[in-house]
Formats: structure tokens, C-alpha cells, sequence
């Protein structure tokens, strides 16, 4: 089959799913966090839950599941040097002031669709020192529009594990076509999270020289996310970004990504 006959099905999808994106300022009650978003691709809530909301979520974990111990629940799955507990919301009531929050929904409708839904919610446990993955690559998570969202439940510092992320590289534009196709041909996730295919990892990833030409071609500045427990983070998972490695101590967050719905799955 010749390549644009096997390349078609995607640029059918991309223009259907270009046609549901919808940027609509007045679905949230942040316009100006609305506005950082779209100019950078990421935006950070510093002290968006005090130390004591943060705190209750803490003890929950602790007291309700087997994440900071054993890990061996069945809804607790490792990727990529992390540990995640899956669909937290039923044993962990607390969560739901981030997974419910006005302004992370709001924000996620605004910028995406007034339709736009969590997918994915999990608590993020990163504890195994000078682990790498294939994540700390620069890469992008989709080939359609889609939003994350971290909670930091720890203080992340350069040492923690902080994610990386480019800013501006979330806008569309040509370079990033062969990757997005790579990720609509290739990219396999199964219900409890696991990769599909042994190409899955692989797929939106940059090599570092790559990475670094986009990076100097068209100017975009790193931003390294470090913040204290509370604070939020908002990213654009079509910008470049990557995790760092863990060196000390432990990083525990909350995710979720916002996306259309029955869109399907998210990289990494
Ligand atoms: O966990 C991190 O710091 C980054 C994760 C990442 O690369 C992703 O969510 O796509």
C-alpha cells in the first residue's frame, strides 16, 4: 500500500478531532491561568491546597492503601520507574478536591472542550533512586489535544524527580506531524494500564540531538516544575516534555488527564 493510503486514517481523524477542540475562555473562572496555558503549553498553582488538605490526602493514602508499603494491590501498576495506583476516588475520598475542583474541570473545558473529561485519575508514587525510563526523553503523549493535571503531595525539588517540560513546543505545527502519526499507527494501551505492543514505549519520543535542534530552532525555554506539597501543575501533553530522574527521597502526586471523551488512550 502506498504511505498516503496508510497515512490517510490519520489526517481524517486529526481534522474531525481539530473540529471538536473548541477554546472557549468564558468555561472558567480563571481566564488569566486560561491565558498562560495557551501561551506556554504548562501553568503552576503554587499553593493551591494548604499543607493540612494536602496532609488528609497523605494520611488517606497511608491509612487505606498499600502503596507506600508493599505495593501489591491489583490496581497498583509499575510504569516507567512509577508506581500507580489507579482510579484512587473509590478508596480515597479526599482526592476529590483535586479530581472535582472547579478549576482544574474549568480550565480543562475551557481549553479543550466544554465536553472535556478525567481519564486515567491515579496517585503517582516515584521512590526507586536512580531509576530511569524511556519517559525522560523529550516526547509527546498524543497526536489530539489533551490536558495533565499533577497535584504535588511532597515538596518536589531538583532532586525529586521534578518533569521538564518545553515551553510553547505545545502549539501545532509541522514538525511534530511525523511523531503525532507514529503515535495514531503505533501506539497500543491496555485497560490496566500496561503498553500494548513492545512499540508503545517508543512512540512520541525524541532522541536528545533531535530534541535539542527543535529546542534551538525555535527557541523554546525549558521550564524545570519544581513546587512545594500543594502545589498544581497544568500541562499540554502535546508540548515536549520528560521526567527527571529520582535522587533523593520520594515523589507522590496526584494525575489525571483531561481529555474528549472516548478518545481513548494517553502515552506514557
Ligand atoms: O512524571 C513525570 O514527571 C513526567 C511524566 C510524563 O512524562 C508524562 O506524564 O507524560
Amino acid at each position: 500500500m502506498t504511505s498516503w493510503k496508510r497515512e490517510l486514517p490519520f489526517y481524517i481523524a486529526k481534522f474531525h478531532h481539530l473540529r471538536q477542540r473548541k477554546i472557549e475562555a468564558s468555561l472558567t473562572n480563571h481566564p488569566e491561568l486560561l491565558r498562560i496555558l495557551q501561551r506556554d503549553g504548562v501553568l503552576v498553582v503554587e499553593d493551591f491546597l494548604s499543607r493540612a488538605e494536602v496532609q488528609a490526602i497523605v494520611d488517606e493514602i497511608y491509612l487505606r492503601t498499600d502503596l507506600m508499603t508493599s505495593r501489591s494491590s491489583p490496581n497498583i501498576v509499575k510504569r516507567n520507574a512509577r508506581y500507580l495506583l489507579l482510579n484512587p476516588e473509590k478508596e480515597l475520598q479526599s482526592v476529590s478536591v483535586f479530581f472535582q475542583s472547579e478549576l482544574v474541570n474549568g480550565l480543562a473545558r475551557a481549553y479543550l472542550s466544554q465536553r472535556a473529561a478525567l481519564e486515567r485519575p491515579a496517585v503517582q508514587l516515584k521512590v526507586d533512586i536512580d531509576q530511569g525510563s524511556i519517559v525522560d526523553f523529550f516526547h509527546i503523549d498524543e497526536w489530539r489535544s489533551l490536558i495533565s493535571a499533577f497535584l504535588f503531595l511532597t515538596d518536589v525539588g531538583p532532586q525529586q524527580a521534578p518533569m521538564i517540560y518545553l515551553k510553547g513546543s505545545h502549539k501545532q505545527s509541522v514538525w511534530r506531524l511525523e511523531k503525532e502519526k507514529e503515535f495514531f499507527m503505533y501506539y497500543e494501551r491496555l485497560q490496566n494500564g500496561q503498553y500494548g505492543t513492545e512499540e508503545s514505549p517508543y512512540c512520541g519520543c525524541y532522541l536528545p540531538t533531535e530534541a535539542r535542534r527543535l529546542r534551538e530552532r525555535y527557541g523554546f525555554d525549558e521550564l524545570v516544575c519544581t513546587g512545594k506539597a500543594g502545589t498544581l501543575l497544568i500541562f499540554d501533553n502535546l508540548g515536549l516534555h520528560r521526567a527527571s530522574i529520582l535522587r533523593e527521597s520520594y515523589r507522590l502526586i496526584l494525575s489525571g488527564y483531561w481529555m474528549l471523551p472516548k478518545t481513548g488512550s494517553a502515552g506514557s
